[in-house]
């Protein structure tokens, strides 16, 4: 531009001609300003910090003097930047003159590029004011964000314990607010899926639940308000959830003579292969002899005591244990109730609300006499049946009202003789319909008889059997 502007008069001259000059009064001699350089760039510096001076040499290009008026800073960042040494304002150069200096200097107050020009007034025609540009980036001295990386729970265990990851505790010692969070999975077993949670970009994230056990690590960047960055990781290591529980069964005694004596499930030899704590213990009776109206007892501890039989038979004692992670292990135990007595005899019936009576007659006894053990006569007493003694005496251990049984009758060592069993619908309670009767009968522990008949209506006497002793043989009736 300037020095077009030398050109086009000289051009203007050239097309005139000499006579143009004979004829036009001279045009005034123009000044032209120039700057080395043009613009300059100071570079990075710390907030107060001042630079060192730079020179800027101004001179004339044009044909008249060129007389400066000012020499000023402007732009946005005009107070980051100085001048230091000024010979120009005021000053004239004249043509073919020799060039003067001004010393300026990057003086930042702020971060980030700071820009603003050097202007300098003169009486040039078309650059007033010449502008040169002036650049820096601002830089403060800030230590930067403190990443801190922490995982709650520290020891999970896989599937069970959901982490959550927290950068909370981060900090920026020089007071910047943390803007910033990134959190990302950077290592983890080879077969896990579990993914970094959506809140990814929160100082807090999860819940993360580890699928596999292994070794998990997440990293964290955080960012301040100017830009600033740290980074921390945190490994944590999920365990495995183990294969569960291991359920022991014993039951103690396993053989016991009904119906009173007792025995006691055992369950306190169950164990945890990986070492969690058994929490709970559930006893139930997975199985137990047709007509047993026993139930287990209540209980909530590994062993489980006072476990009464009624009738002959096995029952089944199943055991579940359950550990601290939820996972539950079973096991069962047989239970073998026989009875003692070298006579035993049991009853049940189907429908409760009924009231079945079993009797049992002495050799040539008549129902409902002192030759009839039943209900009237046979409970917590005995007549006094045989020789003198109780041993060849009956007793009816269990009498049954409301319910379906059981009842039994039983004595040590029998007279000879021959015994007859029947069973009285005693009409203390009333169902017409038929209702299946079972009777059982044991000699020695072995079963010589069992039979199942329906009895309708009410005080229906329904003889089952009869019991020849000492064969021990019994015939239906
Ligand atoms: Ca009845
Ligand atoms: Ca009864
Ligand atoms: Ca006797
Ligand atoms: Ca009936």
């Amino acid at each position: 531009m300037v020095r077009a502007g030398l050109i086009g008069s000289l051009l203007l001259f050239a097309a005139c001609g000499i006579d143009a000059l004979k004829s036009f009064p001279p045009a005034p001699a123009q000044p032209d300003i120039y700057t080395t350089p043009t613009q300059y760039m100071f570079g990075e510096l710390l907030e107060g910090d001042r630079s060192e001076p730079v020179a800027i040499m101004v001179g004339n290009a044009g044909l008249g003097d060129l007389a400066v008026s000012s020499v000023t800073i402007s732009g946005d960042n005009a107070g980051s930047f100085f001048i230091a040494e000024d010979a120009l304002t005021g000053a004239t150069i004249t043509a073919g003159g020799q060039e003067l200096t001004i010393i300026v200097g990057f003086n930042p107050d702020g971060p980030g590029t700071r820009q603003a020009w050097l202007e300098i007034g003169s009486n040039d025609p078309d650059e007033n004011p010449a502008k040169i540009a002036l650049h820096g980036l601002g830089a403060i001295d800030a230590a930067g964000p403190v990443a801190v990386c922490n995982a709650t729970p520290t020891s999970p265990i896989a599937t069970i314990n959901a982490v959550t990851w927290s950068g909370s505790d981060s900090f920026d010692p020089d007071g910047f607010a943390l803007v910033g969070y990134r959190w990302r999975i950077i290592e983890k077993p080879e077969q896990s899926w579990t993914p970094m949670p959506n809140c990814a970009t929160q100082p807090e994230c999860g819940p993360f639940l580890p699928d596999v056990q292994g070794s998990y690590t997440a990293e964290l960047v955080v960012q301040n308000e100017i830009g600033l960055t740290d980074t921390c990781t945190v490994t944590f290591n999920a365990s495995s959830a183990g294969d569960g529980p291991v359920a022991v069964c014993g039951v103690t005694p396993s053989l016991v003579r009904p119906p009173f004596e007792t025995a006691t499930w055992i369950g306190n030899n169950s164990y945890d292969p990986d070492g969690f704590a058994i929490t709970r213990y559930s006893w139930r009776l997975s199985s137990s002899p047709a007509g047993s109206a026993v139930t287990m007892p209540t209980c909530s501890t590994a062993n489980c005591g006072s476990f009464a039989p009624d009738i002959t038979g096995t029952y089944v004692g199943e055991l579940t244990v359950e550990n601290a992670v939820g996972h539950t292990g079973t096991c069962s135990v047989e239970l073998v109730a026989e009875p003692i007595e070298s006579l035993w005899i049991e009853m049940y019936w189907q429908h409760s609300g009924d009231d079945m009576d079993l009797h049992l007659l002495s050799p040539g006894g008549l129902p409902n006499t002192s030759g009839d053990c039943y209900y009237a006569n046979c409970v917590g007493r005995s007549p006094n049946w045989g020789a003198a003694g109780v041993n060849d005496d009956p007793s009816l251990d269990l009498d049954n009202i409301p319910g379906t049984g059981p009842e039994n009758i039983n004595i040590s060592a029998p007279a000879p003789g021959t015994y007859k069993v029947f069973v009285y619908d005693h009409p203390n309670r009333t169902y017409q319909s038929g209702n299946a009767v079972t009777v059982n009968v044991y000699v020695d522990g072995a079963s010589v008889f069992s039979e199942t008949r329906t009895i309708s209506g009410e005080r229906t006497s329904e003889y089952f059997c009869t019991i020849d002793w000492p064969s021990g043989i019994a015939t239906p009736l």
